[in-house]
């Protein structure tokens, strides 16, 4: 692995797009296994920030620079993964319940489960429980994210639980919860797989449920 993986991770952690496309570009030139890129380059870069916001030197600000500058590197390098049969570790859903318009924090918990090696299929917001449970049974996902930031929404949450329940397709996934009036304990109460205060924590909690 060149010297420029370790660059593409701390681009990543500065936030500097430009500086990453340009060494993601360089590294697929000069043979950089694209694992490697992905891996130890714009992964690890995702992981530090996560570690930093954690540790309260990074704020949300910071964590959507970082993350567009991973997602701008993993356009360049998705090609380079495809044709190298790299494969997301596991494939999540995410969306913000009925009636609930705020994405913010949805799409950055998403950029975060892309920065940590999972495929996204973001459902957007408004998502109604019958079409959480239409992605759901189409296949291929191992966990749903579910986001909430009103405290009339939040009982959509449990509301499409409920439904997947009903539909025979809880069993089958894991679910996750989220949102600024979501606690632990009402994750809890409502028998959900997890929950997760904030982006970073919600995408190691995803890989420690779908990639142990
Ligand atoms: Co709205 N809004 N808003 N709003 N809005 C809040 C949420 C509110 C707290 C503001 C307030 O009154 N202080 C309040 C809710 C009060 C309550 O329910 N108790 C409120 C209200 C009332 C409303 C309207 C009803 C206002 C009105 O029209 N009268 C209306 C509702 C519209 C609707 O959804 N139907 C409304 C509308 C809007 C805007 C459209 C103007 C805009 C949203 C734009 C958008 O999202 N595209 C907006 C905004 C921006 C906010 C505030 C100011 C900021 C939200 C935000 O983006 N935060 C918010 C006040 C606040 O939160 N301080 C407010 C930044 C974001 C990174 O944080 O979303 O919390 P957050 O996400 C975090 C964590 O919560 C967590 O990780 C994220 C990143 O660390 N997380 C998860 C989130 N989802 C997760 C999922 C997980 C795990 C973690 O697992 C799946």
């Amino acid at each position: 692995m060149s010297e420029r993986v370790p660059a593409i991770a701390a681009a990543v952690v500065e936030g500097d797009t430009s500086t990453v496309k340009v060494l993601v570009q360089e590294a697929l030139d000069g043979q950089d296994d694209p694992a490697g890129v992905l891996n130890e380059g714009l992964i690890a870069g995702m992981r530090e920030v996560g570690r930093l916001f954690e540790e309260g030197e990074y704020f949300v600000p910071e964590m959507l620079v970082a993350a567009r500058a991973m997602k701008e590197g993993l356009t360049i390098l998705r090609p380079a993964l495809v044709s190298a049969d790299v494969k997301p570790v596991g494939k999540v859903l995410i969306g913000t319940v009925k009636g609930d318009l705020h994405d913010i924090g949805k799409n950055l918990v998403g950029m975060m489960l892309e920065g940590s090696g999972l495929e996204v299929e973001d459902l957007g917001t408004d998502v109604s429980p019958e079409r959480f449970v239409e992605a759901v049974r189409s296949g291929g996902a191992g966990l749903l994210g579910l986001s909430a930031l009103l405290t009339t929404t939040m009982p959509y949450i449990r509301t499409t639980i409920e439904a997947l329940d009903e539909a025979g397709l809880r069993d089958g996934i894991k679910v996750i919860v989220g949102g600024a009036p979501v606690t632990e304990a009402f994750a809890r109460e409502i028998s959900a797989d997890g929950y997760a205060p904030d982006a970073s924590r919600a995408a190691a909690l995803a890989r420690s449920l779908i990639a142990p």
